[in-house]
């Protein structure tokens, strides 16, 4: 260690996941150099004191929609001013969508995507990418993704049909070859046809605003895709990530695969811990637009505090925030037509307060459980740990210092996302990040930012993460099924009936 022209973090308690212990954090050249009581005051460089506050690893936001392009629109936070607000609210690293449209180049959608992110990240980032159609194309260009460009996770939809709407006889290549490949398999769990017939009958009833979205795809729709996902993967031995748990079934449905132990994780996001979906009903039409995300916000008032329960004890994983956000015009184009509303919430700024005041000033889970579910989990799933999701020596100096006696109310007035509702509006929450710092560089600090847009790096990831595939390989090896040995059927064999239904051999019917 120098001790020359780093920053001193003197007098915190630094929170890991497994640990909380007063020490000083000495950091440089981006990472952090030394851990520990009474380290050396650097000769040029800064001290902050933290006496009384707590150093926890930079939030990771596991689900992000920065400008992305859907529904005719495009979402109001690019990756610069989602990433500003990001590290304002102590996230330090998002994970970000690479949607292409059916037909499309999986790498090209890539290299789009990564010309708009790389000159305006204000922190660390990486992708995972959507898998929107199957074809030996995309296979090969599924496997450049993992071995060159550091991808180890991807999207598949279960909803969006026609548009980004995988079928059960796709999703199964798909999760065999994203296993073969050590990548994550992830989905979005809805039963897309349900949606659409649904929607057809509340237009029909003459439903037509924000409310019909939750009424056209309940709770069901999503658990059922969900335990469908679950039965898919699971004949395959592939590990699955659900993201952007809403609701109470589909919460279960992942309790009970855990139980019955699947290797299956569970992602609430910040909108679904946060608020719910009375909203919809709202008598404000804007209002209740701003809300429309899929799958939608329940409209049981108890699904975020059962969520928050489930997330304490270990049954959901870690947390995301689906931040996909529209301006009040932009969502006005479906003022007569809920379907037409663009889809999309804020949370990449709030996230960890809400997680904070719900989780761990309600008393639900401690600091050191709201490590895991913040950044650690995260790190480990997608193999970034301890790179990521730790403070130790050797880490990325990513470091949040959280007063978690301070307290601050939400509001879109004062938040620095670009969108202009917010969904947590006056929420008042304690835990406040008062610094942010982002790879050894203070980005925000006393409510300043400080952040220059193209700081961030893109952070790629090995595939096969030890938190995922250890099991799975070991599975493998030892629950392989075996043929019984028989002696060979000596009896009679009657010849097939010529004008019987043949067996299926393997054929669509439908086709
Ligand atoms: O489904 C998603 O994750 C995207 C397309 C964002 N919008 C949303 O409503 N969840
Ligand atoms: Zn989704
Ligand atoms: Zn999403």
């Amino acid at each position: 260690m120098s001790a020359g022209s780093g920053i001193l973090i003197r007098g915190g308690k630094v929170v890991n996941e497994d640990s909380s212990f007063l020490a000083d954090v000495y950091i440089e050249d981006g990472l952090i150099q030394a851990v520990g009581i009474n380290l050396p005051i650097p000769k040029c460089g800064r001290v902050i004191d933290a006496t009384d506050k707590l150093l926890l690893p930079g939030g990771i936001d596991t689900h992000t929609h920065m400008q992305f392009p859907f529904m005719g629109f495009q979402a109001v936070d690019d990756f610069y001013h989602g990433t500003k607000a990001a590290v304002a609210g102590g996230t330090t690293m998002i994970l970000d969508f690479v949607v292409p449209h059916k037909g499309d180049s999986l790498l090209e959608a890539y290299d789009k995507w990564r010309s708009w992110a790389d000159p305006k990240v204000c922190c660390d980032y990486s992708f995972h990418v959507a898998v929107t159609w199957w074809s030996a194309k995309v296979k090969d260009e599924m496997e450049i993704l993992v071995k060159e460009r550091g991808v180890n996770s991807f999207k598949m939809f279960m909803a969006y049909k026609g548009v980004f709407m995988l079928h059960d006889d796709e999703l199964y290549p798909v999760f065999c070859h994203c296993k073969e490949l050590g990548a994550i398999a992830q989905v979005h769990a809805e039963n897309g046809h349900l949606i659409v017939e649904g929607a057809k009958k509340m237009l029909s009833k003459g439903i037509t605003g924000p409310e019909g979205h939750e009424l056209c795809r309940p709770e069901e729709v999503e658990a059922e895709a969900t335990q469908r996902a679950i039965t898919i993967a699971s004949c395959i031995n592939c590990p699955l990530y659900i993201v952007h748990v809403m609701s109470k079934s589909a919460a279960n449905v992942i309790v009970n695969a855990r139980r019955e132990g699947k290797v299956v994780f569970g992602e609430p996001i910040a909108a679904s811990l946060g608020t719910d979906g009375t909203h919809y009903w709202d008598k404000d039409w804007r209002k209740a637009a701003a809300y429309v995300m899929g799958p939608p916000l329940r409209p049981d008032p108890t699904t975020p505090g059962y969520l928050m329960d489930l997330l304490a004890n270990g049954d959901l994983t870690l947390t995301g925030t689906d931040n996909c956000t529209f301006n009040g015009c932009q969502k006005a184009f479906g003022k007569d037509d809920f379907t037409k509303i663009p889809n999309g919430v804020n949370g990449v700024e709030d996230r960890m307060s809400i997680i904070w005041e719900k989780g761990v000033h309600s008393g639900k889970m401690d600091e050191n459980r709201f490590v895991a579910v913040t950044s650690t989990n995260a790190a480990k799933i997608f193999n970034l740990y301890p790179r990521k999701g730790k403070i130790a020596k050797g880490s990325d100096a990513d470091i949040v210092i959280w007063d978690p006696c301070a307290v601050r109310t939400i509001s879109a007035k004062t938040h620095h996302q670009a969108a202009d509702f917010n969904i947590f509006e006056g929420m008042v929450c304690h835990g406040v990040p008062l610094v942010t710092i982002s790879r050894g560089k203070v980005v925000f600090e006393d409510g300043i930012l400080h952040v220059v847009p193209g700081d961030g790096r893109y952070i790629p990831r090995k595939s096969f993460a030890e938190y995922v595939f250890k099991r799975i390989r070991q599975r493998d090896e030892v629950c392989e099924p075996k043929p019984v040995q028989r002696k060979p059927y000596q009896g009679e064999i009657m010849p097939q009936c010529p004008t019987a239904i043949p067996p299926n051999d393997g054929r669509d019917l439908h086709q």
